[in-house]
């Protein structure tokens, strides 16, 4: 039986990744961070697997990252963890910097010193493109393995250079990491800070005329490649199984406005997202990526990879699932 270890396991990436793993006969290590209320509700059905369990860390403790990793010498690592939100990182850039690149290091060296085998993910991020893209012979704009990253906001300057540490790392230790350039992917699971949950959220309250106010949103106009989570962990587990340790962009190749995901969430439940919204400057970014649409090419061809689960699909379930968790009488 193999051993993983997944660190931010009380993420939306986090529960879909264990889920998949024991699936395949592995012994889970979660690691989770204290907090003063509970962080394991997306997790709670995992909690009396027995190949399950939990370890308290947080992933800026260089102690507790040589002891997490010298008693487990996992087979593999998936390091999830991160302060994942872009507007909040304008507002917290040093903690940022500190969970998304220090932590990682901290992770790495532990890994050197205690258990160099283990295989290593890195959680990177197609936000590390910044507003940078290729162009092909048909005007086509999109990002790969080859696009120039060129980030613009704190997350993205963070992940970047953890991005080049595995790298590093991977050059000068021998150490197998991978980094998954990963595009945006989304969930009935998602936190309920990033726009689309946000969005479908509202019209689950709205549905059970739970809330009366219209729906605060920034900057419409930007475009995502926007996937399911449950498609993407398969592709980060399967980056471990290859001979050797590369990096892969892993997307659906399509790109949607913001507006385009409003519009189709609205369509769900047949009302007009514009008889609901108001712009809010407030939630506009300092420096914002206005166009994201990924290759997947390489994955496709090195792991066998490709999404299976379609945009429309993707904003079905997290309307249908959101309408649904907000007509509980507990929810308020
Ligand atoms: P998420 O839901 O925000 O989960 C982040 C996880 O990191 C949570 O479990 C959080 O714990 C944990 N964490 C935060 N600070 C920590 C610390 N100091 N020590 C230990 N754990 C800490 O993020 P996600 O959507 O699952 O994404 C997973 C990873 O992929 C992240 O690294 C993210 O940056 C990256 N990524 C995500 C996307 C996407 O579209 N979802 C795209 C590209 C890359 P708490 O529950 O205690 O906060
Ligand atoms: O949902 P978002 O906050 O996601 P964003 O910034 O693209 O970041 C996500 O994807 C990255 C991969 O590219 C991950 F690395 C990162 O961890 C995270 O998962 O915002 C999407 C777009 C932005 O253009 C934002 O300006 O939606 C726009 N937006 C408009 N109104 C809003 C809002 N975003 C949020 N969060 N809240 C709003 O009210």
């Amino acid at each position: 039986m193999k051993t993983a270890l997944i660190t931010g396991i009380t993420g939306q990436d986090g529960s879909y990744l264990a889920e998949l793993l024991l699936d395949f006969n592995y012994k889970v290590i979660g690691c989770y961070r204290r907090s003063s209320t509970n962080t394991l509700g997306r997790i709670q059905h995992l909690l009396n697997n027995p190949n399950f369990n939990l370890e308290e860390f947080d992933i800026t403790d260089p102690s507790g990252c040589n002891s997490i990793i010298s008693t487990h010498k996992p087979q593999e690592v998936y390091n999830l963890a991160a302060q994942s939100h872009v507007g909040t990182s304008f507002k917290q850039p040093s903690t940022t910097f500190e969970i998304d690149t220090v932590g990682v290091i901290n992770l790495l060296e532990a890994i050197v010193h205690f258990s160099s085998s283990s295989k290593f993910y890195q959680a990177s991020t197609s936000e590390m493109f910044g507003s940078n893209y290729a162009i092909d012979s048909d005007g086509t704009k999109y990002q790969d393995e080859n696009t120039e990253l060129l980030p613009q906001s704190p997350y993205g300057i963070a992940k970047l250079a953890s991005h080049r540490m595995v790298q590093i790392y991977r050059e000068a230790y021998n150490i197998f990491g991978c980094c998954g350039i990963l595009f945006n992917h989304e969930s009935s699971r998602r936190g309920e800070n990033f726009v689309t949950r946000k969005i479908t959220k509202y019209i689950g309250l709205l549905v059970n005329h739970k809330i009366s106010e219209p729906l605060k949103l920034g900057n419409l106009q930007a475009s995502r490649d926007w996937g399911h989570a449950k498609d993407y962990v398969k592709a980060m587990h399967l980056m471990l199984q290859q001979d050797m340790p590369e990096d892969y962009v892993i997307c659906t190749g399509q790109t949607y406005t913001v507006e385009n995901f409003l519009q189709k969430a609205f369509s769900v439940v047949n009302l007009n997202y514009m008889d609901h919204i108001q712009i809010d400057p407030a939630l506009y970014r300092p420096a914002e990526v206005d166009y994201l649409k990924g290759r997947n090419t390489k994955a496709i061809s090195n792991l066998n990879w490709s999404p299976e689960i379609s945009f429309n699909d993707l904003v079905e379930e997290m309307v249908l699932s959101d309408i649904q968790l907000t007509s509980s009488v507990a929810y308020v």
